[in-house]
């Protein structure tokens, strides 16, 4: 990793923080209604695979509104879609969960835990069909990796030599359930090591996540099959606004918050990348800049017309169907 790079990722980090921070705010404001969850402590984690991975084909969880933004997405465009907004990525229909853009590569956000999970194999099938070589990442918690249609997956993307990378986030949490209450291991790779190689990785490390995905890319793409990589993490807030995260001791928040992505980016960035104190500040201000007018941006945007109700819905009784 060079030092432009270093610096970028911190700048996303920084930006994604922040957004975050402001979208909580704006939600207790009344300004964004519906489901939100926050991505605030797995930052470093959801930068970092976004720029290791530039190219190629991106699946992911309802947690997403920093990967959706480190993958391109303008920060204005993702706020105005948390308020309902024309102006928003998804015109103001999906909300938090269902952020989407075809031109980045970027299928979701996705409300059914797992449910990308296959999506993202049979993008993968149609990428190898076509020789296409970039490849496929699937995101999602460890709490997904007890469904039945993640086993799917892995099987026929192992069968199938597929190229996609499986990227789990472990959190340790699945909303109130910590993870070895309904898994036979705190570690999800054992799951996963029948069917193909697996990596562990500190999550809370973005240069080590960004290793870890580029490595991962390379080896998909030369047509050996799919990889899993487990990345452990922890969000600092509760699973989503309705939840206070009350179930966590403040010990166990104090070990999380010690390891925290952005201090830890911050610390490289000046031993590491010989980064000087105003060349961070600077990356700080734009950040906090472009949070602004994100927000400034949807809340002066209009509302969806209500003609559009019935449009990009399948529905046969809405006359809106392409037979
Ligand atoms: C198929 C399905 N089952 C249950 C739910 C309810 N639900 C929403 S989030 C969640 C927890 C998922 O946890 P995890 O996969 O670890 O992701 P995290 O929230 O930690 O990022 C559950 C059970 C759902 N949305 N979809």
């Amino acid at each position: 990793m060079n030092k432009l790079l270093a610096e970028e990722i911190y700048y996303y980090m920084t930006l994604g923080r922040r957004f975050e921070l402001a979208a909580k705010e704006h939600y207790m404001k009344g300004d964004i209604s519906g489901f939100l969850h926050l991505d605030i402590g797995q930052e470093g984690l959801s930068v970092a695979a976004m720029k290791a991975f530039e190219k190629g084909d991106v699946f992911s969880t309802y947690r997403e509104h920093v990967m959706a933004i480190a993958r391109g997405i303008d920060p204005k465009a993702v706020m105005a879609e948390l308020f309902g907004k024309v102006t928003g990525v998804s015109r103001g229909k999906g909300g938090s969960m269902h952020l989407f853009d075809p031109s980045r590569f970027f299928y979701g956000g996705d409300a059914i835990v797992g449910g990308q999970i296959p999506n993202a194999v049979g993008c993968a099938y149609a990428r190898k069909y076509k020789e296409e070589e970039e490849g496929v990442m699937v995101i999602f918690g460890d709490g997904a990796t007890n469904g039945g249609a993640f086993f799917e997956s892995l099987n026929i993307a192992s069968a199938w030599k597929l190229p996609i990378i499986f990227l789990c986030e472990n959190n340790r949490y699945a909303i109130g359930t910590e993870i070895t209450r309904v898994s036979p291991f705190l570690e999800q790779s054992k799951k996963a090591a029948p069917y193909m190689p697996v990596t562990e990785v500190d999550g809370m490390d973005a240069i080590a996540v960004y290793e870890a995905v580029k490595e991962a890319q390379r080896e998909i793409q030369n047509g050996r099959g799919p990889i899993f990589i487990e990345a452990f993490t922890c969000r600092y807030e509760g699973h989503s606004m309705s939840d206070s995260g009350s179930y966590r001791s403040p010990q166990e928040m104090q070990i999380c918050k010690a390891q925290d992505p952005i201090e830890r980016m911050k610390k490289a960035l000046t031993e590491s990348f010989e980064a000087d104190a105003e060349t961070i500040e600077s990356l700080e201000r734009r950040a906090q800049k472009a949070v602004e007018e994100a927000v400034e941006f949807a809340a002066s945007s209009p509302e969806p017309d209500a003609a559009e109700l019935f449009e990009n819905l399948y529905c046969k009784r809405c006359g809106n169907v392409v037979s």
